[in-house]
């Protein structure tokens, strides 16, 4: 079986920043072990919002959702390690916070449907979408890190492709 080494897109929302809670929430993510290669605090804008909610353009919430996304900076994000996006959803649980486990980013910090601190990328395909609305290509850091052979076992490290 071959592993790949893949990224996904976190954006930490208005109510993170708000709520003091960024660096709370970075810490969990580099606990876990997973490598920031592109960080950044970005107001977000129309043009943008729209391409990347445009699947709820016509919810009623819409016009909601991107005021709320713009009611504050936000600092996007490219985490990268194996399998990275279905980790990454499940640190941070499902949309609705005051039902997510405890444990998970939502579950320990929002009651909320629209304020849920934190978007993940919820497929590779969109990941990779994704971190291209958000990064220029030299905004994005390919560098050795340390802890990498501790992270993961010898046979995951072979099978990386
Ligand atoms: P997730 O972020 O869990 O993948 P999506 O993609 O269904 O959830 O929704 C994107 C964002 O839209 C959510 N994170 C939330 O902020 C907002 N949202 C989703 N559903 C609703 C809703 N019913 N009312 C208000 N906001 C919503």
């Amino acid at each position: 079986m071959s592993l790949k080494l893949e990224k996904t897109l976190v954006i930490l929302k208005p109510d993170a920043l708000q709520r003091n809670l960024l660096g709370e929430i970075i810490a969990r993510f580099e606990k876990k072990g997973l490598k920031i290669v592109g960080l950044k605090m970005i107001e977000l804008e129309d043009v943008l919002l729209d391409e990347h909610y445009g699947h709820y353009k016509d919810k009623p919430f819409f016009a909601g959702l991107k005021n709320y996304m713009k009611s504050s900076p936000v600092i996007v994000m490219a985490l990268e390690g194996i399998e990275i996006v279905e980790a990454v959803r499940l640190l941070v649980g499902p949309t609705k916070g005051r039902i997510a486990d405890a444990g998970s980013i939502r579950g320990d910090y929002s009651m909320s449907v629209q304020t849920n601190i934190i978007h993940a990328s919820d497929s590779s395909a969109n990941a990779e979408a994704e971190i291209k609305r958000f990064f220029k290509d030299d905004e994005l850091f390919n560098y050795k890190k340390i802890d990498f052979e501790f992270l993961y076992g010898d046979e995951e490290r072979s099978e990386l492709v």
